[in-house]
């Protein structure tokens, strides 16, 4: 492909002040798709300043008003769905149905944020004194900084960017550098909504140009989505300057309980959508799976069946369950995982890290390919493998005995708490895991990923720090203003307070 694609600053398409490019390619063949240019501080400090003059005239107008912009991005995002899905799937390498779901999940965020600016913002609060009116009401905080991850190219950043818009801030967003094609469209779809100049910027590139967000002084609100790593780096980075804010959601080391009482169809099904979706590389995927010893035999011939045969392969098409890893690096990095795991010695059940010659398909010899790696260990044995998130289709099987409680234990022995799922069809284990599972996002005899985003998206512990999504995101992105007025031609206090000067 010659053209080499720009970032997108101030309404206008830039080669920016870098002389660098990067390709995007496609995991699942190693085919370069796309070129870009790689965006510098340089260019984000134009960003900046563009989304900080913009933003005057955008907190003027109306919700509703800017909600049209989104409503075109809308439009066009439910017009294209099939096509737009087949671009993520080249691009990031999940199955077609999950690229589809990208987009369809893009789709629910704009209309979700959309259609909310004609609900109330905020609240109308009672007040002691009968003559004063008093409101909370919502402002905008100025210019978001928005980085997301690859692994939902489309509906992450809109996660990011739709509430912020609608709430009257602007936008100064860096996209993951391995799918900047799916970014290029996200900007295009902004330009060809026309929204005004500098309040939707687009920076391509590395993690300088994610810094060079995070420390720029105009930027009072930095959203992120991705590794715990980056996320703590950038909360700590943040957390000391005052008025500036940081919502971070980052990975988890999620698990799946199954209990004595658990319906077994139900339990493997769980389990394998939660392990081996998008081949493990949700931040809500789970890599332990905590099966009570009453049904572990019968449950662990059932998921061994399924993850030694589960179809790893050609995302693009409809019969394939798990695509390629996204990137060579990260493959590194999940064997490794997968030899630490042999020697912390685990006992293993399936190891598919090598997947053999004739599974894969024909033009596909340099996709990143792995396939499930299963194992069991001791729940109280002190392993990296069943205690670091590996964000690949790495799983480990966990036998207990006793109750819920000792579940729960086991479930909330990580550091992390972002998602996870109980198998049971005893109402008490399923409240007592509700109330006592350490988790930001908790299902009942589902798998533990595929969240709707009218829900709050987002962990608790080491996996966040805020609700860079979903509806909660409103409150990352807005301040919120005691707004107490007096109607009466004398001034009353409130807590008995005298008055008399
Ligand atoms: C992520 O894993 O990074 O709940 C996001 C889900 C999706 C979002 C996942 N709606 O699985």
């Amino acid at each position: 492909m010659a053209e080499t694609y720009q970032h997108y600053i101030d309404g206008e398409w830039t080669d920016g002040h870098g002389s660098e490019t990067f390709d995007s390619e496609n995991p699942a063949t190693g085919e370069q798709l796309a070129a870009f240019h790689r965006g510098t501080p340089a260019d984000v400090d134009e960003a900046v300043a563009a989304a900080d003059a913009a933003y005057e005239e955008w907190r003027e107008l109306s919700r509703i008003d800017r909600a049209e912009y989104l409503w075109d991005v809308y439009r066009e995002l439910r017009a294209r769905t099939d096509e737009l899905g087949e671009i993520v799937t080249k691009e990031c390498g999940k199955e077609i149905s999950e690229g589809r779901a990208d987009v369809v999940e893009a789709a629910h965020m704009v209309e979700w944020a959309a259609g909310d600016a004609r609900h109330p913002s905020g609240d109308i609060v009672p007040s002691e004194i009968a003559a004063k009116d008093a409101y909370m009401r919502r402002k905008p905080r100025g210019v978001t900084g928005c980085i997301t991850p690859w692994n939902f190219p489309i509906a992450i950043p809109y996660w990011h960017m739709a509430v912020a818009l609608v709430e009257g801030n602007t936008v100064v967003w860096k996209p993951a550098e391995q799918t900047p094609w799916c970014a290029q469209i996200v900007a295009e779809m902004f330009e060809d909504a026309g929204i005004p100049e500098g309040v939707f910027n687009m920076v391509q590139g590395y993690g300088d140009a994610g810094a060079a967000i995070v420390d720029d002084d105009r930027v009072p609100t930095v959203l992120f989505t991705g590794s715990a790593e980056v996320g703590h780096e950038i909360a700590d980075a943040v957390g000391g300057e005052s008025g500036k804010r940081a919502a971070c959601e980052m990975g988890g080391k999620n698990a799946v309980v199954i209990t004595d009482q658990a319906d077994m169809d139900i339990a493997v099904h769980s389990a394998v959508m939660s392990a081996f979706k998008t081949t493990g590389q949700r931040c809500v995927s789970a890599e332990r799976l905590i099966v009570h010893t009453d049904v572990y035999e019968e449950f662990k011939e059932r998921f061994v069946e399924v993850a030694s045969k589960v179809a790893v392969g050609d995302p693009l098409q409809e019969d394939t369950f798990m695509g390629p890893l996204i990137e060579p690096e990260h493959r590194e990095k999940v064997t490794e995982y997968n030899d630490l795991a042999r020697e912390e010695g685990v006992n293993v059940l399936v190891d598919r890290t090598e997947l053999d010659a004739d599974e894969i398909p024909e033009g596909h010899e340099d996709g990143v390919w792995v396939g499930p790696f299963v194992y069991e260990a001791d729940p109280d044995a002190d392993l990296r493998c069943t205690h670091e998130e590996v964000f690949g289709p790495h799983v480990a099987l966990l036998e207990y005995d006793g109750d819920i409680e000792r579940a729960v234990e086991i479930q909330n022995d990580t550091d992390y708490g972002l998602a996870g799922a109980i198998v049971s069809e005893d109402y008490r284990q399923i409240n007592y895991y509700r109330d006592h599972a350490e988790l930001g996002l908790a299902y009942g005899n589902l798998p533990c990923i595929g969240a709707e985003v009218q829900l709050p998206f987002g962990g608790v512990k080491k996996s966040g720090n805020g609700y860079p999504s979903a509806r909660e995101i409103i409150e990352a992105v807005t301040d919120r203003t005691a707004w107490t007025l007096n109607n009466s031609k004398e001034i009353r206090m409130a807590q008995g307070l005298s008055a008399d000067i």
